[in-house]
């Protein structure tokens, strides 16, 4: 009985065991991770690629995500994923529309923080949004509206509206590099204030997954999901990422990810986050499965997973992939 133990604990020790990453979901504006479509997609997500999916949640989710300022926000998932043994041999990041500017703020700006290997961006505003995310009549929303029309990049907008944090009016860009307090950061855009430790950490992702929607009405220009803005000053041509001057002077190390082939620019059709689930498993999946090298061994029980074999069978038995979009605005 006990040489039957040893065998099998030696057997266990020489099987390679292929494990996988787990990864982190940010929800966007106005969403909540214990929200159907949310955890229903991080739950899709986790199935069909074997790894573990954690949505992080900042506060009280909905609410906070339109008020707390972005770089308070990035500040508490900097402090989670920390905290978080799960993800201290590194981590991928699936971030959904204002979720990419956290994202990116903790690969960024999170001293500390285990590695972000790949970063899955769906609708993102990388490089701003000229409007506010669609509202609406409620309560919020008129709040929001008389914000807006005061002054967007005064402290006090600044400080109590966080997509006041990404909001780059073409024709108010002086204004918005002196007074907008996340975005100019993020993308080093201020000349005498570029940190080369957030494109060092920026540019050591293994992969950054771009994906846009075709039929984005949220994201003004939606070609923001790809880095792709106005030029300074209007409100046309919508300049491609490969000629703005983030990308050509190489401010976060962009042009550097894509030079070594690490950037994938996806379109998709559908509205802003209106990703379909054939199109999640073409996308999405590949980034979380097992990329992570062999390991011989017994590892922590928390960062142990099973074959990758035994998760591809449960994966033909997961169903019929659908089309109809899992996530609406
Ligand atoms: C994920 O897999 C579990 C276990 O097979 C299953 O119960 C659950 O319904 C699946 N979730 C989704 C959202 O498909
Ligand atoms: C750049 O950012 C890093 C990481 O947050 C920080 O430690 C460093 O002090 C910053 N450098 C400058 C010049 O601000
Ligand atoms: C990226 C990667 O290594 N993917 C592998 C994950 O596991 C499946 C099944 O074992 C392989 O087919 C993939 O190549």
């Amino acid at each position: 009985m006990a040489r039957l133990q040893l065998q099998i604990i030696v057997a266990f020790l020489l099987i390679p065991i292929s494990y996988s990453l787990p990864f982190i979901v940010l929800h966007g504006i106005g969403d909540k991770c214990s929200n159907r479509g949310i955890s229903e997609f991080t739950e899709i997500l986790s199935n069909w690629s074997g790894s573990k999916g954690y949505c992080i949640e900042i506060g009280d989710g909905a609410w906070d995500s339109w008020v707390m300022p972005l770089q308070e926000q990035t500040g508490i998932v900097c402090d989670k994923v920390k905290k978080m043994k799960e993800l201290s041999g590194g981590y991928n990041i699936v971030g959904l529309s204002q979720g990419n500017m956290i994202a990116r703020g903790v690969i960024e700006f999170c001293d500390g923080g285990p590695p972000v290997k790949n970063f899955v961006s769906l609708g993102g505003p990388h490089a701003g949004t000229a409007s506010v995310p669609l509202c609406g009549s409620s309560f919020i929303c008129i709040l929001v509206d008389s914000l807006i029309k005061s002054e967007i990049y005064s402290d006090y907008v600044q400080a109590h509206l966080a997509p006041s944090g990404y909001l780059k009016i073409p024709t108010d860009i002086p204004a918005y590099l002196e007074g907008c307090k996340f975005l100019p950061k993020l993308n080093n855009e201020l000349p005498n204030e570029r940190n080369s430790t957030y494109k060092e950490r920026f540019s050591s992702l293994e992969n950054l997954i771009l994906i846009m929607f075709e039929h984005d009405t949220v994201l003004i220009p939606r070609e923001t999901s790809w880095f792709g803005y106005y030029p300074d000053g209007a409100f046309s041509p919508i300049l491609p990422p490969q000629q703005t001057k983030l990308y050509t002077e190489d401010w976060i190390g962009l042009k550097t990810l894509d030079d070594a082939g690490r950037v994938k620019y996806i379109s998709v059709p559908g509205n802003h986050l209106a990703i379909s689930k054939a199109g999640m498993k073409k996308y999405i999946v590949p980034y979380l499965e097992n990329q992570t090298s062999t390991n011989i061994g017994i590892r922590g029980s928390s960062s142990f997973r099973r074959p990758s074999s035994i998760w591809s069978c449960i994966k033909e038995l997961v169903g019929p992939i659908q089309n109809r979009p899992l996530l609406q605005t």
